[in-house]
């Protein structure tokens, strides 16, 4: 199928069907909700809701074309044994693997890991149990995408800065082309997303593109 130009900045993202995949990062019951993961770190869990429904939209739009869609969780095994100390910092009963109001923080299978009701994969989808902020790193999801033939990936879910802006660069160092979905991202800190946006569309897209949902749609129908 032929390219679309999807209105983005700096420039134009050359949308191809069939080699663009949506990459959802962590819409996590532990990042959104209150009592997990985002909230042991001391933050305001409620900033991350405006996300929820441009990324339900997202799912919709992909859905409804057929589209490959890849749904991230951060998340560790029961031992931990995938979790650097580094990383397990902290107040005891605020640490990753501690128990928290939503089963064990950050743990694969606890009922705080699961993705958000709303935009919760379906049969068919791929999904992704990831130990760092990237989605590449120590998972499938290249190889996934090579064998699907992927070339170029839409962006969405949290937080901006610290997942989905890694995941971009970890993304754009492997040679995708990538856009990011403004209204379909959040972060804790205002702004921090915005200065995370900037970042990527700055340099003539040194990561990546920006754009807004209501384009994306427009140009997608
Ligand atoms: N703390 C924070 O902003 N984010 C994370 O710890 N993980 C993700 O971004 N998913």
């Amino acid at each position: 199928m032929d390219e679309i130009a999807i209105p983005a900045l700096p420039d134009a993202f050359p949308f191809v069907p069939g080699k663009t995949a949506l990459v959802v990062i962590d819409m996590q019951r532990d990042f959104i909700e209150p009592g997990g993961f985002g909230a042991a770190l001391g933050n305001d869990v409620s900033r991350l809701q405006p996300a929820i429904e441009p990324v339900a939209k997202l799912l919709a739009l992909f859905r409804a074309k057929g589209w490959p869609i890849v749904h991230t969780r951060e998340s560790h095994l029961p031992d931990l044994s995938d979790c650097p100390p580094a990383k397990r910092k902290g107040k005891p009963g605020l640490r990753i693997g501690d128990i928290g109001k939503m089963g064990r923080i950050l743990v694969r299978g606890q009922p705080g890991n699961a993705i958000v009701e709303r935009c919760a994969p379906m049969k068919g989808e791929i999904e992704i149990d990831k130990p760092g902020k990237g989605a590449f790193y120590a998972t499938a999801l290249g190889t996934i995408l090579d064998r699907k033939g992927i070339t170029h990936l839409v962006f969405a879910g949290v937080t901006t800065e610290v997942c989905v802006q890694t995941s971009m660069r970890e993304a754009n160092d492997r040679g995708y082309v990538c856009l990011v979905v403004e209204e379909a991202t959040e972060s804790y800190f205002p702004e921090y997303k915005s200065a995370a946006l900037s970042m990527i569309r700055a340099q003539g897209g040194i990561v990546g593109r920006t754009t807004k949902l209501a384009d994306l749609e427009k140009a997608l129908v």
